[in-house]
């Protein structure tokens, strides 16, 4: 589907491609009445415009790829449906995975499913990037967004381990990476839509799945949401930043620290800040290494879309930082709201055995 979305952006005049698991192409359709136009419209599940496409095709036991493309390479939103319409066959839909690129607003990657009655179901869905590794740019943090046939919220997955980690292991189909996303849900007959999304509106190539997992009487169960992402974009609106001066290398108070840092290390960007690092020496079993501390923020207001960095160099120029030889040596944290957590990282050749010795802690934005 692409002219009939309800969507600005949407794919003017989709083409449709099947394969088997082999890669071989089983049918292609541009057009929905081109060919099959009788039984596909008494299937009642008929494209509403000229321009979009079906396919009506028995398929036997195995995987098969449906690619979407539109006409002369042409962009835009679509939409696949996979529609049993032979009740009496003893086959089912058990898996459908769709991999797409995903951005803010209407790109995200929607997984729609209809569970037929009379019974509940109990499924897995899955959003999955990072393990993508293939695939150069694989989406870095993907989250998951269930909702019911009226689009209202069912349950909002970040990483697969925060609320359900024993449901998601025994389902045998855990997510490669920690970033990834799971939800088990026994769900009532209905339609639901699986959303998936870059953490703090990131974008990349990722991949909703959703796996039959078996009946399940009248039951219907909900999981807890994980905690909300905590984003950059939240904490600029927070300090009244706009504009040039929520760059992530703006410095509105002038205090040198740029505003990605004074994020990721918890301070007011529009206070003048001590230095966001400190450095010095720690002890250990009786050998002095050089250090460097910082804070970050801890608890829901622990940034999810920071990665952090401590790098160490033993020549400035030409620089070789490298991130293989500090380690942590201690967490303290603070307790309260606002609450910061300090971290210490070390090198791990004794201090003094070198002559010239740098650390420095770099983050990175993984968001826009
Ligand atoms: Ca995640
Ligand atoms: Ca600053
Ligand atoms: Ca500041």
């Amino acid at each position: 589907l692409g002219g009939s979305l309800p969507v600005a952006n949407r794919l003017a005049d989709p083409v449709l491609e099947l394969y088997d698991e082999t890669g071989s192409l089983v049918r292609i359709n541009n057009n929905w009445r081109d060919s099959q136009r009788a039984e596909i419209a008494a299937t009642g599940h008929a494209p509403s415009q000229d321009t979009e496409s079906a396919l009506l095709v028995a398929l036997g036991p195995g995987r098969y790829t449906a690619v979407l493309l539109g006409v002369d390479n042409t962009v835009g939103v679509g939409k696949i449906d996979v529609i049993d319409v032979d009740a009496t066959a003893a086959s089912r839909l058990d898996n459908v995975s769709s991999r797409a690129r995903v951005s803010a607003g209407e790109n995200v990657l929607l997984g729609g499913f209809v569970i037929n009655g009379p019974q509940s179901r109990k499924v897995l869905i899955r959003g999955i990037g990072p393990s993508l590794f293939y695939i150069a740019d694989a989406i870095y943090d993907p989250s998951l967004q269930l909702r019911d046939g009226s689009g209202a919220p069912l349950v909002f997955n970040d990483n697969w381990r925060d609320t359900q980690e024993t449901e998601v292991i025994d389902s045998a189909l855990p997510p490669g990476e920690e970033r990834e996303s799971a939800i088990v849900a026994t769900l009532r007959p209905g339609s639901y839509t699986a959303e998936l999304l870059g953490l703090c509106g990131a974008g990349g190539v990722a991949l909703v799945e959703v796996y039959d997992l078996g009946p399940a009487g009248d039951a219907h169960l909900i999981p807890p949401s994980s905690a909300l992402p905590r984003c950059f974009s939240a904490w600029l609106s927070e300090h009244g930043l706009a504009g040039a001066q929520a760059a992530p290398t703006g410095d509105p108070d002038g205090d040198g620290i740029l505003n990605a840092l004074e994020y990721a290390t918890g301070k007011n960007p529009n206070v003048s800040d001590a230095p966001a690092t400190q450095h010095g020496t720690v002890v250990l079993n009786g050998r002095r290494f050089l250090s460097l501390s910082y804070t970050r923020p801890t608890g829901t207001n622990a940034p999810d879309d920071v990665i952090y960095s401590a790098q160490r160099a033993t020549s400035l120029a030409p620089a070789n930082w490298s991130s293989a030889p500090t380690q942590v040596t201690t967490h303290s944290v603070t307790p309260g709201p606002g609450a910061l957590e300090t971290v210490t990282v070390r090198s791990t050749t004794d201090f003094g055995t070198v002559r010239r010795e740098f650390l420095r802690l770099q983050v990175t934005l993984t968001a826009p």
